[in-house]
């Protein structure tokens, strides 16, 4: 069982309004309290928020003796208005304890195992559970009356682009709301008045994959005095999806999705949001021209987001669901229970679920390259207590946002046969390991395999599939010139012969490798410092098969 604590502590200089209190830090023990933030002086009269941009998976944190929040959930911000707890100028003390110790009622879900050593801890994913801050933590102002969240929803009419949005104020319930839409090159294009309203763009310049145009949503509250109350700026790329029969549609055109599964994982950084790291990522992936990732299995931190929004990258975002499978336990943790129980995965984990779906979309909902949400990965989904579990969350996800298609991420056991619950769902998302765990070394089986099964998923629903995972791992340097496992060529070679059924399959409209780098995970035989499937090592130097890769994902384009 680890615990992991650290008190913030301011690292850059105080901008106005906005201040960083820590970098990003993963840590395994308790630490001792290290210092002090020191609110800016400038900051009397405002209201003062201390934001987390993730805690992993919970936390308690306090300001000076005071507590002042907490939080379940690895993954996603949280925040705690401490005006009243602090005073402008003097310094406080800013202490945060974090664990992450997973539970049948946590997700991911995990158990701790007595053993005559002690706890030991258990989960049914394939990746470190790292513990800690793993982004920034901020201390930032707003005015006393102020926005607290905008929603936007866009449409596409021909040329015409329009803009539907709803605002939250606190406090300025007598105040006016004045919202103007401006082009990247700051031209007035709409505007509107109210809380709520709709903004048009004639011609409009849509957001679209591989050219993420932006336009700039300033909002302002205003009361008596003669400048606003407050202001939000917000980027809101004009772009629709849909999905129609076995095709997906970003503006109306059919989209192929080329790609990855990645982790937020690195050399040093372990699970740490790393601005270098994630640049780099992004440029390598431009690289192989890929024009798509999931947030596999867990939302990123923003900066990333916002990152694919400025440069037309699509995203699939998952919620930190994975791991809820006997099936798969079995494997991971050698433990064996049933998925669905009152003594497992029940009615608590699934309102954890909820909360994860609902903080998620409400993070993530204004950002136009999410096209799909993923609500899990790999979980049980041929018994009866699966549909029980799933549809109320998909009808929860449907009710937050309309406009996307909800997705799951499908386990190789759950073939078409077995499946119950894609029905629910949007777009069939599979997770496949023909040429690895089934049919290892022989390439014609896992060929005949593959299109067998993917022809049988058209046969039982006209729904788009997006094959979000398939590899095979390769360690550096290890070369064969037999299909041998774990070389580089035969890496390659699996992914060629995934790319020749693609090709063969209509319905398929997307293809995302498992994995974009090798990354680390719990110690198992079939781990060897981590998982190898990336086509990047760790440390992002390119195997065999990246040569392939820009060869067919730039051709695609
Ligand atoms: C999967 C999981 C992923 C694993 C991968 C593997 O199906 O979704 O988290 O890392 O297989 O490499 O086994």
């Amino acid at each position: 069982m680890d615990w992991a604590g650290s008190t913030a502590h301011r690292r850059s200089g105080a901008g106005r309004g906005i201040s960083r209190v820590c970098g990003t830090r993963s840590c395994g023990r308790r630490l001792v309290p290290e210092g002090a933030v020191r609110v800016p002086q400038g900051w009397g009269g405002q209201r003062i928020v201390l934001r987390f941009g993730s805690a992993t998976h919970r936390a308690v944190v306090w300001v000076d003796d005071a507590e002042v929040a907490a939080h379940e959930g690895g993954y996603t911000p949280f925040e705690a208005d401490i005006t009243d707890l602090v005073v402008p100028g003097a310094e406080h003390r800013v202490t945060v304890v974090v664990n992450n110790t997973l539970s049948w009622q946590s997700i991911p879900p995990g158990h701790v195992k007595e053993t005559p050593d002690g706890p030991r801890q258990r989960y049914f994913h394939d990746f470190f559970n790292y513990a800690g801050l793993h982004r920034s933590v901020w201390l930032y102002t707003t005015p006393r009356s102020y926005i607290s969240d905008i929603t936007v929803f866009t449409r596409l009419a021909g040329s015409t682009g329009s803009v539907e949005y709803h605002l939250e104020a606190v406090g300025g319930e007598e105040h006016e709301v004045h919202v103007t839409l401006r082009d990247a090159d700051g031209t007035e294009v709409a505007r509107a008045a109210g809380a709520q309203g709709g903004l048009t763009v004639e011609d409009v310049h849509p957001w679209r994959p591989g050219e993420g145009h932006l336009y700039h949503l300033h909002a302002e509250l205003w009361g008596t005095s003669d400048t606003p109350a407050d202001t939000y700026p917000l980027p809101v790329g004009v772009r629709t999806v849909a999905v129609e029969g076995s095709r997906f549609f970003i503006n109306g055109e059919p989209f192929y999705f080329t790609g990855f599964g990645k982790h937020e994982d690195s050399p040093v950084r372990g699970k740490g949001h790393d601005d270098a790291f994630m640049v780099h990522d992004f440029a390598l992936m431009e690289w192989l021209g890929a024009n798509s990732f999931r947030t596999s299995h867990y939302p990123y931190a923003e900066e990333a987001l916002e990152y694919a929004d400025r440069h037309g990258i699509v995203v699939i975002g998952e919620t930190p669901a994975v791991g809820l499978n006997a099936e798969l336990g079995a494997t991971l943790a050698e433990a064996v229970f049933t998925t669905f129980s009152e003594h497992t995965i029940n009615t608590a984990t699934q309102d954890v679920h909820r909360q994860a779906i609902r903080e998620m979309i409400a993070r993530d909902k204004n950002h136009p390259c999410v096209v799909i949400w993923s609500i899990a990965n790999e979980p049980e989904s041929h018994t009866g207590a699966s549909f029980s579990y799933f549809d109320p969350l998909v009808a929860e996800t449907r009710r937050l946002d309309p406009t996307r298609p909800v997705a799951f991420a499908n386990f190789m056991t759950a073939t078409p046969d077995r499946d119950l619950i894609s029905g629910l769902f949007d777009v069939l998302m599979l997770n496949r390991y023909y040429g690895w765990y089934k049919d290892l070394a022989d390439l014609a089986a896992a060929e005949r395999h593959l299109e067998a099964e993917l022809r049988a998923w058209t046969q039982k629903h006209d729904k788009p599939i997006i094959m979000t995972e398939y590899g095979a791992d390769a360690l550096m340097g290890l070369h064969g010139v037999m299909p041998s496992p774990w070389t580089e060529d035969y890496q390659a070679d699996v992914l060629a012969m995934y790319h020749r059924v693609f090709d063969r399959v209509d319905a398929v409209v997307g293809e995302q490798i498992w994995n974009f780098a090798d990354f680390a995970t719990a110690p198992g035989l079939l781990r060897v410092d981590g998982n190898k499937k990336g086509v990047f090592t760790r440390d992002r130097r390119p195997k065999t098969s990246t040569r392939l890769l820009r060869e067919r994902w730039r051709e695609h384009r």
